[in-house]
């Protein structure tokens, strides 16, 4: 008999920043993966607050709380601090091309600080510099505008752990690891991490990631020797890639079980599990880049896989 580890769970996820910070278009992209510019183009300020949730691993609903941004609903938030309520992870957007709004950001940022302290928020904050698109990735006056605003808040808020993000809806894969840290910190798939952690480590992978079908990331390892930049050629792009695959085998309704993909330097794999939760079937992928002559030993390991997920996800 198999013990279920997780007990059906919800989860709250408030997104929250300025208006104008790229929220409600970050959230569009992460369900649309792609052909998402058409919605997005003409998207309308947030009224007060988008509910929208969404069924994870059958076992999990995850609401998504996006706070429209404009002063007049702010100050409705911040005098009500009910919105704030039992949220597992908390959101912050700044807009990284508006510098003129840094401190207003900033200052909106401070007051649901102090709210989430009265409620005794443990989690982590997760700030995403968005807009941070990747004409800019190597920009040293980005880099410098990131670092200043990351500085000013961990200066004044040494009580509080926080995470960062540099997101863009130009690169659907920094949404996605964004979003996904909540969803794996909440997790704790320990036997699922070592694996993949093992194939980077055994193999020299750049990297090993489980994936849902919709592309959210379960687990990820990546060889921790990559700077940014090296990190943008060899993973992002990639990572990219896959969102877009995992999106057309579910538009296109075609049955693959794997892809590989041969360039000079690595080769890029990709195999499909099928994994059933509560009856339902769900389809997990696993995605590798590592030498070719490591593929045959990778190949046979992911043989386990299989039931890796069935021990860790039912
Ligand atoms: N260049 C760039 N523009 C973006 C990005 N994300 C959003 N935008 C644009 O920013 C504008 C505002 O986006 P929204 O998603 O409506 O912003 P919001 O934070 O939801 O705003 P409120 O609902 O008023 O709080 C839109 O015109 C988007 O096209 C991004 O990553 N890069
Ligand atoms: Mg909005």
């Amino acid at each position: 008999m198999t013990t279920n580890p997780h007990q059906s769970k919800e989860f709250k996820l408030v997104i929250a920043g300025l208006d104008n910070a790229g929220k409600t278009s970050a959230l569009i992209a992460l369900r649309q993966k792609y052909n998402f510019y058409e919605r997005v183009k003409n998207l309308k300020p947030t009224i007060k607050i988008d509910y929208s949730s969404f069924k994870f691993l059958n076992t999990y609903r995850i609401n998504l709380w996006d706070m429209g941004g404009q002063k007049k609903f702010r100050k409705i938030y911040l005098t009500n601090p009910v919105y704030f309520y039992e949220t597992d992870y908390i959101y912050y957007l700044i807009d990284v091309q508006d510098e003129l709004k840094f401190k207003e950001s900033v200052e909106y940022l401070h007051e649901l600080l102090d709210i989430y302290r009265e409620l005794n928020y443990a989690n982590e904050v997760i700030i995403c510099f968005n807009k941070f698109d990747p004409k800019f990735k190597n920009d040293e006056d980005y880099l410098d505008r990131a670092k200043m605003v990351t500085n000013l808040i961990l200066s004044q808020n040494n009580d509080i752990k926080f995470k960062f993000f540099n997101t863009s809806y130009y690169d659907i894969s920094s949404i996605s690891q964004a979003f996904s840290y909540s969803l794996n910190t909440m997790l704790h798939l320990k036997e699922i991490d070592a694996v993949l952690n093992r194939f980077v480590n055994n193999y020299s992978c750049n990297y090993a990631i489980l994936y849902t079908d919709t592309g959210l990331i379960i687990s990820d390892h990546y060889m921790d020797v990559m700077d940014s930049r090296e990190f943008e050629e060899k993973i992002s792009n990639k990572l990219n890639d896959d969102l877009e695959f995992f999106q057309r085998i579910k538009d296109e309704k075609v049955d693959i079980s794997d892809r590989t993909v041969f360039s000079n330097a690595k080769t890029f794999y990709v195999r499909k599990f099928l994994v059933e939760i509560e009856t339902v079937e769900n389809v997990f992928y696993v995605g590798i880049s590592a030498l070719r002559n490591n593929f045959r030993a990778i190949k046979n390991e992911l043989n386990n896989f299989q039931s890796i997920l069935l021990r860790n996800l039912v």
